[in-house]
């Protein structure tokens, strides 16, 4: 049984937000005037449940066109878990095409014994590698602007063509005459010719146990053979041949599994094979397949033990390979993608003078990408700490003078401690420039409201109705940003409001105290459009958040509004669910909350994300496989 803590569920109505509503307020539709819904739970939650109280002001059934009643949805704090409930069907994945060219890589290194032979192969083969298309944050119909890589499972005619390159391009590569007694074994380049026989079914064991992640059956070893064809003599030729079977082989290109003993209690729910199994760990882990200590403890069996596989655990997150793996999904969750080009608007007069000396060259955009990625990694790798370190953070880690010009702080080497911010002024990873910075005068308070309530707290905000301008709304003569947004969004009685006024504009409003490319502020420069400052006004941070809904503690900081975020228990929740997405390539399932509550648990109390890492691949569900 659930034992969240339950929230003032706000039927907060958006229908009907026509992109009609002006600065001057006219072509709203819609009454606007009904009571909010729930009921108050344990929790004993302050605020109001009933009526247009400040920032409550959701009706059930507000007119207008397209009127639906879509709820604004508060998560689980918690998850219930039933360790009997059966996790949906898997679906056959396919590698990601990060994972594909590491795969590639490392079996390229593993056949020529060693990293600096293997990069020397991979440089041979780069022009095929590099035609191989990047895996997009796939949209969903949770998250239509694109969620995380691994869940791109689509398979069009360039993966096709680009993956049968490389294989091509490997099989030629690594049966060159310098390189074939290496890769194949002496027995290919000697004179003799009593061992050929023997030779050919060696290699086929051997490079297709790491290709394919497993021994080989019988039957395999005999097609192999097959394909390898009726030369008597070691071929070069057809070693290719068949080093390129094996990479675009289902087994290489895919997670194939088949499940090894039933799990009582769950039909078609099967535990993974130790090789099925060490395959999903290491992928997980290192974005690639298992090397030889992972296969052993498969081969001989061990990694079904606990003990056992806690060590590989603790062994694959201690290796280099585990960061690039975790960044990923660091840039996904944090969207990095989405943050536009800095640089785009350098002609624009208003632009040129609201940047100052400060103006952005093209590389600001990948340094406020790399400031929190490596933030990031700073609070999982090198002080491991939990979710209010992360948030409340005075260090700056921007490592581009640039960037860190702009925080006002010496540009941090990546090695010595990292320079301190004024302390209070800029707390956490939230209020670092990615999350700030639009790409042009203005800020937009929406968009990091919507960012914040979706990707951060995990609530579910229903989509802007069909109609709904979607670009920024253009300041009004003599406006702040937030007063323009205010007009515009939450003119009382209008559709729009409900949603903005509590769930959406709060939370961006509380870092209005940062301008448009990250800079702290305590005024808004206003421009006429020829880019001459007509004036200054001071910013307003004050705001009534609702973190949780139906808490109308007012904030007037960033540091109350991460204060109230870190004590709201939402993060930790939230950072499960998206870790979920990463390791599963689908969206939860309230059969998954087990899973959900192991990796939430890990994060409580201090956690790190290497802790959340380790707790999602030690969950039962990770060691199983549902099947139609
Ligand atoms: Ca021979």
């Amino acid at each position: 049984m659930r034992a969240a803590p339950r929230y003032l569920l706000l039927a907060l109505a958006v229908a009907g937000c026509t992109g009609q509503v002006g600065v001057n307020g006219v072509g709203a539709s819609g009454t606007g005037a009904g009571t909010g819904t729930g009921s108050a739970g344990s929790s004993g939650s302050a605020g109001a449940g009933n009526g247009p109280g400040p920032g409550l002001g959701g009706s059930g059934n507000i007119g207008g066109p397209g009127a639906g009643g879509a709820s604004v949805v508060p998560p689980d704090l918690t998850f219930a878990c039933d360790a009997n409930a059966k996790a949906p069907v898997a679906a056959l994945r396919r590698l990601t095409m990060a994972q594909y060219r590491n795969t590639i890589a490392d079996l390229a290194a593993w056949a020529v014994g060693g990293a600096s032979a293997g990069q020397t192969v991979m440089t041979e083969i780069a022009a095929p590698i590099g035609a191989l298309p990047d895996d997009r944050r796939e949209a969903v119909p949770q998250d239509l602007h694109g969620s995380y890589r691994r869940l791109d499972q689509s398979l069009q005619q360039i993966h096709v063509e680009a993956t049968y390159d490389v294989a091509v391009a490997l099989g030629a590569a690594l049966t060159t005459t310098a390189r074939l007694g290496t890769v194949v074994g002496a027995c290919a380049t000697d004179t003799s010719t009593t061992n050929d026989a023997t030779c050919l079914d060696a290699f086929i064991k051997k490079f297709g146990a790491r290709a394919l992640r497993r021994p080989l059956a019988t039957d395999e070893v005999d097609f192999y053979k097959t394909a390898y064809g009726t030369s008597t003599t070691p071929s070069a030729a057809a070693y290719a041949d068949l080093i390129g079977l094996f990479v675009t082989a289902p087994e290489f290109m895919y997670f194939v599994e088949h499940g090894a003993a039933a799990v009582s209690g769950q039909t078609g729910v099967y535990d993974l094979s130790p090789h099925e199994l060490a395959s999903r760990l290491s992928y997980q882990l290192w974005q690639t397949g298992p090397d030889d200590a992972l296969l052993a403890v498969a081969a001989d069996g061990t990694l079904l033990d606990p003990a056992v596989y806690g060590a590989q655990v603790t062994r694959l997150l201690g290796d280099a390979r585990a960061r690039p793996a975790l960044d990923e999904f660091f840039a996904d969750w944090t969207k990095v993608e989405d943050l536009p080009a800095m640089d785009a608007k350098n002609a624009d007069v208003v632009f040129k003078a609201f940047a100052g000396t400060d103006l952005p060259d093209a590389k600001l955009r990948q340094a406020m990408i790399d400031d929190v990625v490596g933030m990031l990694d700073y609070y999982t790798w090198t002080a491991p700490s939990g979710i209010a370190s992360l948030f409340n953070s005075d260090l700056a880690f921007a490592r581009d003078t640039r960037l860190a010009k702009l925080y006002g702080v010496p540009a941090w080497n990546g090695t010595a401690a990292p320079p301190a911010l004024p302390a209070g002024q800029r707390p956490g990873l939230l209020t670092r420039a990615l999350f700030l910075s639009t790409g042009s005068a203005n800020t937009r308070p929406i968009m990091k409201g919507v960012f914040l309530r979706q990707n951060i707290l995990c609530d579910t905000i229903p989509p802007p109705p069909p109609g709904a301008n979607a670009k920024p709304p253009e300041l009004g003569p003599g406006m702040t940003t937030r007063e323009s947004v205010e007009a515009i969004t939450e003119m009382a009685g209008t559709v729009c409001a409900g949603c903005h006024q509590t769930a959406i504009n709060p939370l961006g409003f509380a870092t209005e105290g940062f301008d448009a490319l990250g800079r702290f502020r305590t005024s808004q420069r206003l421009f006429d459009a020829a880019g001459a400052e007509t004036g200054t006004k001071p910013v307003n941070t004050m705001s009534i958040p609702q973190v949780v809904y139906g808490d109308s503690t007012a904030v007037s900081s960033p540091s109350e509004l991460m204060s109230l975020i870190v004590a709201s228990g939402k993060v930790e929740a939230c950072l499960s669910r998206n870790f979920f997405r990463f390791t599963y390539g689908r969206w939860e399932a309230a059969a998954d909350g087990c899973a959900l509550e192991d990796a939430r648990k890990a994060l409580m109390g201090g956690g790190s994300i290497t802790d959340l890492a380790a707790a999602a691949v030690k969950a039962a569900h990770f060691k199983r496989r549902t099947f139609q």
